[in-house]
């Protein structure tokens, strides 16, 4: 048998970390601490201004030797080199994976079919730049002359949740003078509130679509426009100064009715969840400016010069993915907590759950045969310290081991008397619970009645990682998102799964377009589903009134 022909688990680094797993399983970071007073110091990395200190996690210097073998053995540097160098390793759409391009500087070349994409790029951002710079000054003016005041992204997924996430983020670099809402859901309820105090007059659409068919975004999109008309008297011409597209596909940009001298391009090597830094940020760079936006892209492509060139040991994506593995596969957890103390980072947590989970919820590998071991986790979380009073209860004391990602940075961007030392003060007190917790001797000796201490022992050994950075920017932004980016990539890599398609979402939707003429127009029809749906299909038409 060749080397590659071994899967992951027949592999030696994988054999010497299941060995080594068995041996150090039980050791209790209370004893890893307690062994090396200098392990928070070593067990630490930064690059790029940010600091990842991942000495509170379940692991020795031999761990990480051993994680980065595996690393290694399964070809991570070549994998890394051919995602820079334009290959196309996204083998089931047979695409090109270049988000990397999206922010690298203008004489950089990257070839895709051996084209250089980087001019393209620069030209949209070129084109962003003005279209953006007109709106924010006022020179751009809708239908009747009004100068734009609020903006509307419409998009799901990968077109709404980079784009939503960015705005909370950088807020705070935003112009208050707009007022921005995003709408996603098919729900009729999320158009109606997004509009219902908005002048049409004074509102921009930017439909972000990467297909322009999106079930949800076109609905949305077309109820936007009947809204903008009904508004505006009418009158068509209306939709041109209102409406402008983020899309792939410029036939059916035109198709709708966008003039495409308004549409900004991106491309087919730009996976959804990947975006952010394509024209998808159309709104970001709306929201705060060009200068703002050029500088969160700086701060994506640090983090990938990192990415592509730091030694694995020392490279903080290859870290956070290494750990990632170690645990969801030796100690078969199945979730990762990220907590933000940032309230800027409020929808960080949801932005990361579509970036790890469509990329790696997979089953296969990339030849087709069944994964051997767990593949992506389950990621979720709530900025601190909210989520401490509680879902934190679980992680403490419950009976499962959720290693846990704290953000945090040494300056608050709002600052208030004491407020940000109370803060910080709460992300360190809690990842040292977690990690050393309190004895039943200790509970003993503060006095605990014998029948109460077992609920007030704290087992500890629950691990974290802490990414400490100074305050957050919009390039610090980038450095983050992108160091999220590449771990992911690295598990990709190494369970040898296709992280850039999502195959997972189709069924759902297939089965949809079957379901709406069922309930729109044949309402009587006979229903030939199983029997559950059946049922349901048959209550939804009697309780919305179409059936007996
Ligand atoms: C992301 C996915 C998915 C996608 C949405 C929206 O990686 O591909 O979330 O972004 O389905 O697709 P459109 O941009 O084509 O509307």
């Amino acid at each position: 048998m060749t080397t590659t022909a071994l899967s992951l688990t027949e592999r030696a680094a994988w054999k010497s970390l299941e060995a080594h797993y068995e041996k150090i399983r039980d050791l209790h970071l209370r004893q890893l601490f307690a062994d090396d007073p200098t392990r928070g110091e070593r067990m630490a990395a930064e690059a790029c201004s940010l600091y990842l200190d991942y000495s509170k996690n379940r692991v020795t210097h031999e761990t990480l030797k051993l994680l980065v073998n595996l690393a290694e053995e399964t070809g991570l540097r070549a994998r890394i080199d051919a995602m820079f160098r334009g290959d196309k390793i996204n083998l089931t759409e047979d695409r090109a994976v270049l988000h990397v391009a999206l922010r690298a500087p203008k004489e950089a070349s990257i070839l895709v079919d051996g084209e250089n994409v980087v001019p393209h790029v620069h030209a949209v951002l070129d084109k962003m730049t003005d279209f953006s710079t007109r709106v924010r000054s006022g020179d751009w003016k809708g239908h009747t002359g009004r100068r734009i005041r609020n903006v509307i992204n419409i998009g799901i997924g990968g077109s709404d949740l980079g784009p939503v996430m960015a705005y909370e983020a950088l807020k705070f670099y935003s112009d208050r003078a707009l007022t921005f809402r995003f709408v996603s859901n098919v729900d009729d309820t999320d158009l109606a509130e997004a509009t219902r105090d908005l002048d049409p007059a004074e509102t921009l659409f930017v439909v972000a679509s990467k297909t322009f068919t999106t079930l949800e975004t076109m609905t949305n999109a077309h109820s936007a426009r009947d809204w903008l008309l009904n508004g505006l008297g009418g009158d068509a011409v209306a939709v041109a100064r209102h409406f402008v597209a983020v899309s792939t596909n410029a036939a059916k940009v035109a198709e709708f009715g966008i003039d495409t001298s308004n549409m900004f391009e991106f491309w087919d090597w730009v996976g959804g969840r990947y975006s952010m830094t394509s024209a998808i940020g159309l709104s970001t760079m709306l929201a705060i400016g060009s200068d703002h936006f050029y500088a969160m892209l700086d701060g994506f492509h640090q983090m990938d010069e990192h990415f592509r060139t730091a030694p694995f040991e020392r490279n903080l994506p290859v870290l956070l993915g290494l750990l990632g593995i170690w645990y969801a596969d030796f100690f078969a957890t199945q979730t990762v907590a990220v907590l933000p103390y940032e309230q800027y980072l409020k929808r960080f947590p949801a932005y990361l759950q579509q970036l790890t989970m469509e990329s790696n919820g997979k089953h296969v590998t990339l030849d087709g045969t069944r994964v051997g071991c767990d593949t992506g986790p389950i990621y979720w979380g709530e900025p601190g310290t909210n989520g401490q009073h509680s879902f934190y209860q679980l992680i403490h004391q419950g009976t499962r081991l959720i290693p846990c990602d704290f953000i945090a940075f040494g300056q608050s961007l709002n600052p208030l008397g004491r407020h940000h030392d109370m803060l910080l003060a709460n992300v360190f007190a809690q990842s040292e619970a977690l990690a050393f917790g309190k004895t039943l001797d200790q509970v003993r000796g503060e006095g605990t009645p014998d029948w109460l201490a077992p609920h007030r022992v704290f087992e500890g050994n629950r691990p974290s990682n802490t990414i400490l950075a100074e305050r957050l920017t919009p390039e610090m932004l980038g450095k983050l998102v992108a160091l999220y980016e590449h771990s992911v990539f690295t598990q990709g890599a190494i369970w040898n799964i296709d992280s850039f398609d999502q195959w997972g979402v189709e069924l759902g939707k297939v089965l949809a377009q079957r379901i709406i003429p069922e309930l729109e127009d044949m309402p009587e029809s006979e229903v030939k589903h199983d029997s559950s749906t059946n049922c349901l299909i048959r209550r939804y038409r009697k309780l919305k009134g179409t059936s007996r």
